[in-house]
């Protein structure tokens, strides 16, 4: 029997993933490699729906497939690329964008956010089909299963009912994927503002762990995370959003559920189990900040590995839009 097949994606917009990237998403990615057939990108192409500039934009993506690698992903066993390689994605984002509705693409939430941040009208007509390219990228490798944070569940409905659209119209041709969110990890907060996610593109740099940073910054960060009135480790999202985020932290990179470390805080106060959380975050990040260093000193060998995962990936897709090509009523050339 085939192994079901998982596809995700990151965008190469910071110059290192940060923790809810990495437990809400990425940590997903390597374990589902073990059970499914696994396609991964850096999706440069959604990255440049906001100015960018070119050698940041390089830089990122290397280092973000850099990350990916040194998080656990396994070349043999997953398929890890670069979208802008695999041409497919927009031409399939073309014919998906003429079966979307005005309305429908205008209700997208994130859409909403990110143009608020540059005026709706200075927002790029990109920004606004940002959502139907990342359907594309699913549907084209007839996806099962999609590991993301809980802020991709409305992109993710999009892409069943585009491909659900596109299967009445023309005929059986996507799967349509299921969403895999863990709902311990699904939104890990901003330190400073436990009301918001962590974001590359929006937190401020005291609110976000980085990946990449150092030991000393990370412990400093979590040391002045944001808590709540009160001086007992408690889990209650309602009133204690701070301490609430940081012991799903904690309980996420040590494995240990969230009862336990309550029962082992009580009576602690604050000080100790923050310093417990900032060794936990330091010991995850580590190994894979200094495997990430190894992969980028040799740039050569990285973009071999990334050339390999997109002749994989262009096979799937070439396969899917031949299908495709000929249900729209596109000639053969
Ligand atoms: P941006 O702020 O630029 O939108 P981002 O930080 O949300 O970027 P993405 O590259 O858009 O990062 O997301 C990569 C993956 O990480 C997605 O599956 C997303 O749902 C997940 N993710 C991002 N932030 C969080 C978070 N705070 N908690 C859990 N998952 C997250
Ligand atoms: N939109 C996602 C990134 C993304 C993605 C995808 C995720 C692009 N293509 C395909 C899953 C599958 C984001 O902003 N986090």
């Amino acid at each position: 029997m085939a192994r079901p097949r998982v596809l995700s994606g990151i965008q190469p917009t910071a110059d290192s993933f940060h923790l809810g990237n990495y437990l809400g998403a990425v940590r997903q990615w390597v374990t589902l490699q073990e059970t499914h057939d696994a396609y991964y990108c850096v999706v440069d192409l959604h990255a440049i729906t906001v100015p960018t500039e070119p050698d940041a934009l390089r830089r990122r993506s290397r280092v973000a497939a850099a990350q990916l690698f040194a998080a656990g992903l396994d070349p043999e066993r997953s398929t890890v690329f670069v979208q802008s390689h695999v041409r497919e994605h927009t031409e399939l984002a073309w014919i998906l964008i003429c079966l979307t509705g005005m309305g429908e693409a205008a209700r997208m939430t994130q859409f909403k956010d990110k143009s608020a941040k540059y005026g709706e009208s200075a927002a790029s007509v990109g920004l606004f089909t940002y959502p139907i390219l990342q359907a594309a990228d699913i549907l084209l490798y007839q996806a099962d299963s999609v590991p993301v944070g809980a802020d991709q569940k409305q992109h993710l409905e999009l892409t069943r009912d585009l491909g659900q659209r596109f299967n009445h119209r023309f005929g059986e041709t996507f799967t349509l994927p299921e969403p895999y969110i863990l709902k311990e990890v699904e939104k890990i907060t901003d330190l400073q503002d436990p009301s918001a996610k962590m974001s590359k593109s929006s937190s401020s740099p005291a609110g976000i762990l980085d990946v990449l940073e150092q030991p000393g910054p990370l412990r400093k960060k979590v040391m002045r995370a944001v808590t709540d009135t009160g001086s007992e480790v408690l889990f209650d999202e309602e009133n204690k959003p701070g301490i609430s985020n940081l012991l799903r932290i904690q309980s996420a990179l040590t494995g240990t559920p969230i009862p336990e470390l309550v029962a082992r805080y009580d009576g602690q106060g604050y000080g100790t189990f923050k310093k417990d959380v900032a060794e936990a975050v330091v010991e995850a990040f580590t190994p894979i900040r200094e495997r990430t260093e190894k992969l980028l000193s040799d740039e050569a060998e990285l973009d071999r590995m990334l050339a390999i995962g997109a002749r994989r990936a262009s096979e799937v897709a070439r396969r899917t839009m031949e299908m495709v090509r000929d249900r729209v009523g596109f000639l053969s050339a």
